[in-house]
């Protein structure tokens, strides 16, 4: 039972220092209409004593980062990571948009996130807590994970993977997927994980493009209270014709393709066929492995991973991060953003691998930095639904990185749920993958931060490779709904079609117009549209798709992806401020907003919501109500011209694996065209209940 007290999400919390002036400004958009803006959210949330006290960033970083950029970061570099051989050359920017970062040194990345933290004395400190979805469990201290993947780095070896090799993983989140991330980085091959959830044709796709060696994967792997068979789709991937024309084989003959390999870990206990050729079973080769490995230095810039990210049009683009600068970026921003006490905190991010979240904050970031953390398998709501809640008082977490998407769910099923459970241990949170409505990181605050732990709200991209935009705990006085302000070390710009930076309360585009030592080192295989895609809006300067609008005091709002953005009678409108506004009211848990074309204006609102779940009664007489009711609320909250045309009352929205709202899906329903590709969906039902609920 908590002993925590929390305070409605309609009070304000004592803490709270609330800017008396009227912060509803007018905001141009990059075509240069006017809005009123939504954003007007005037709670503010300063740092208390107490955490300020024992915070890791202070105001002094901002400064020491003023200057010399690169010389800023190669100071941390060198504070916060081991280098076998230093480097003496910051920034190699000679070439751009391709950047080096640190180039004339060596490490090793696996033993920055083991070996090192074993030598200091901290072998007996617990890296991994593992919790299945069944409700079995597994630790691992520094010293055990360092020696599991010293035998994992020897069976790669043997497998004949060496430096520059590429290896698919294909994994539940279950402790091998972080074992044999660190096992391909120790031996200086590349990984490319793919999202478990991903079909056998996307597998194929991803294991083409970058030629992939060897597969990792699992027989199969608990999910929503069942067993979800792998192993069954690597075999359908390699059965397949091959899609490799660009890169690699170029034979497109059913069954022929790069893999030599398919190391298999036993999970899910579920039948798998056989192929004596190429399958081996993780469990046995390395109970066979030499337990000693000692762990090679590498160049900087030696390719670390490869991580796909789906474009809008197109197939999916293999983002390649390299070594050196990566690990820095992503060491440096766990450690201050989540103010990382490594004796003290137990953290968890609920990413999975699969998201480039789980990249840096589940394996490098908190590895690098020697933290203690928690992994979960499964869904949020398996066996119950409190089931996070249960594990955050199980291991008592203090730090809790999360997306926006699940605090709605959670806010929709109600605080009766968490507040069964013991979360005092919290002291901070996260949040990352989308805007996060001011409404939810209220909820976030005062039901599960206890009213009191400060939220970062980081921005950030697969590009980026780590947070770009966030508030340091400790430092900033933080605005729900604001990612706020740029890391140290980092330019970061919002600017106007032309390219000029915007005044305070405009809005336009978002630039990072500076290199960046975790930024993407290209596009794998295909270096044109790497530069095509990022850099020839702004030549030199990077685009990140997003829109963003800057407020009176030069924080930054984010403003969802420009793709996204809608174009109401010439009037450009953002999604994240509509649907911010349909969240606030307070039948609302989750809403959508797409533009479909419209005869009179060119397009028209229309919205997607679902509502909580406490107020859903006889909701099917109710709906002509509640929908009129909410076109009024956004037009009196943003004005007339948001106003949505039709606003539907839906039981699911399509979502990625990362949360991410699929709109384009949303918009071939609003414009009654055929489904476009949903294979990237977490859950490809969602459509058809969609349509269903729409169709009442
Ligand atoms: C880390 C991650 C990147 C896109 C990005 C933006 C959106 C991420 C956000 C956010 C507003 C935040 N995004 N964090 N929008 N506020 N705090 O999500 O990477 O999956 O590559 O997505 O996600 O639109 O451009 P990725």
């Amino acid at each position: 039972m908590t002993s925590k007290t929390s305070t409605s999400t309609s009070t304000t919390p004592a803490d709270t220092q609330t800017d008396t002036h009227d912060t509803r400004d007018t905001h141009t958009t990059p075509a240069g209409t006017n809005i009123d803006n939504l954003l007007h959210e005037t709670r503010r949330f300063a740092p208390s004593d107490e955490f300020r006290a024992t915070a890791v960033a202070t105001e002094e970083l901002y400064e020491r980062a003023s200057g010399d950029r690169p010389a800023f970061w190669g100071e941390q570099s060198k504070t916060l990571l081991h280098w076998h051989t230093p480097f003496t050359r910051t920034l190699d920017w000679s070439n751009p948009p391709f950047a080096k970062w640190f180039d004339d040194g060596t490490l090793n990345v696996a033993y920055n996130c083991l070996d090192r933290h074993v030598k200091a004395g901290n072998g007996d400190r617990i890296a991994l807590n593992w919790e299945g979805e069944p409700g079995d469990s597994r630790s691992f201290t520094y010293s055990e994970l360092t020696a599991e993947v010293k035998k994992a780095a020897n069976v790669l070896i043997s497998l004949g993977i060496g430096q520059g090799d590429r290896v698919a993983i294909y994994l539940p989140m279950i402790p091998e997927a972080l074992i044999s991330m660190l096992a391909v980085a120790r031996i200086g091959a590349v990984h490319s994980v793919v999202f478990g959830g991903f079909s056998a044709e996307s597998l194929r796709a991803r294991i083409d493009d970058a030629s992939a060696k060897l597969v990792i994967t699992a027989d199969g792997g608990w999910r929503k209270g069942k067993v979800s068979p792998l192993k069954p789709a690597v075999d359908a991937a390699l059965a397949l014709p091959g899609t490799n024309t660009a890169t690699g084989t170029g034979d497109t003959t059913p069954g022929t393709h790069t893999v030599t390999n398919v190391l298999v870990v036993k999970r899910g206990n579920n039948p798998v066929d056989w192929n004596p050729d190429l399958d081996l079973w993780w469990h046995d080769e390395l109970a066979n492995a030499n337990p000693e490995h000692e762990a090679q230095p590498f160049p900087a810039e030696n390719p670390l991973f490869i991580l796909y990210t789906s474009g809008t049009t197109g197939k999916p683009k293999g983002i390649l991060h390299t070594s050196g600068g990566y690990l820095t970026q992503a060491a440096f921003t766990h450690k201050n953003v989540f103010d990382l006490h490594p004796e003290t905190d137990v953290y968890w991010s609920t990413a999975d691998v699969g998201w480039i979240t789980g990249h840096t904050y589940v394996v490098y970031g908190p590895l690098a930095n020697g933290a203690t953390q928690v992994i979960y398998e499964g869904t949020p709501d398996v066996p119950h639904p409190g089931r996070w809640w249960e594990i955050i008082e199980k291991y008592k977490v203090s730090i809790l990185y999360a997306a926006p998407t699940a605090i709605r769910t959670f806010m929709k099923l109600g605080r009766q749920i968490p507040d069964a459970f013991d979360l005092t241990s919290l002291r901070l949170l996260g949040s990352v993958g989308e805007p996060i409505n001011p409404e939810a990181w209220v909820w976030y605050r005062d039901v599960i931060g206890g009213g009191t732990t400060p939220i970062v709200d980081t921005w950030w991209q697969t590009e980026t490779g780590a947070i770009m935009i966030s508030a340091l705990p400790g430092v900033t006085t933080l605005k729900p709904g604001s990612a706020q302000v740029p890391l140290p070390g980092l330019d970061i710009q919002v600017l106007d079609d032309q390219g000029n930076p915007v005044p305070k309360n405009s809005g336009g585009l978002l630039v990072v117009a500076e290199p960046w030592p975790s930024m993407l080192r290209g596009i794998w295989g295909d270096p044109d549209r790497f530069v095509e895609t990022y850099y020839s809006q702004f030549p030199g300067r990077y685009f990140a798709g997003d829109g963003a609008r800057l407020d009176r005091d030069g924080d930054i709002w984010l403003l969802g992806r420009v793709d996204d953005v809608m174009n109401v009678s010439g009037h450009r409108l953002s999604t994240a401020e509509i649907e911010s506004s349909l969240v606030s009211h307070p039948r609302v848990a989750e809403a959508a907003v797409v533009g479909a074309s419209d005869e009179t204006t060119g397009q028209a609102v229309v919205a997607f919501v679902i509502v909580r779940a406490s107020q859903e009664g006889d909701l099917v007489q109710e709906i002509d109500v509640l929908s009129a009711e909410l076109r009024v609320h956004v037009a009196t909250q943003i004005g007339a011209i948001a106003r949505p045309r039709q606003v539907f009352i839906v039981a699911e929205l399509p979502k990625t694996r990362s949360g991410k709202i699929m709109r384009r899906l949303l918009r071939d329903l609003a414009e009654g065209r055929e489904i476009g590709d949903t294979t990237t969906l977490a859950d490809t039902q969602v459509m058809n209940i969609i349509s269903g609920s729409i169709a009442r």
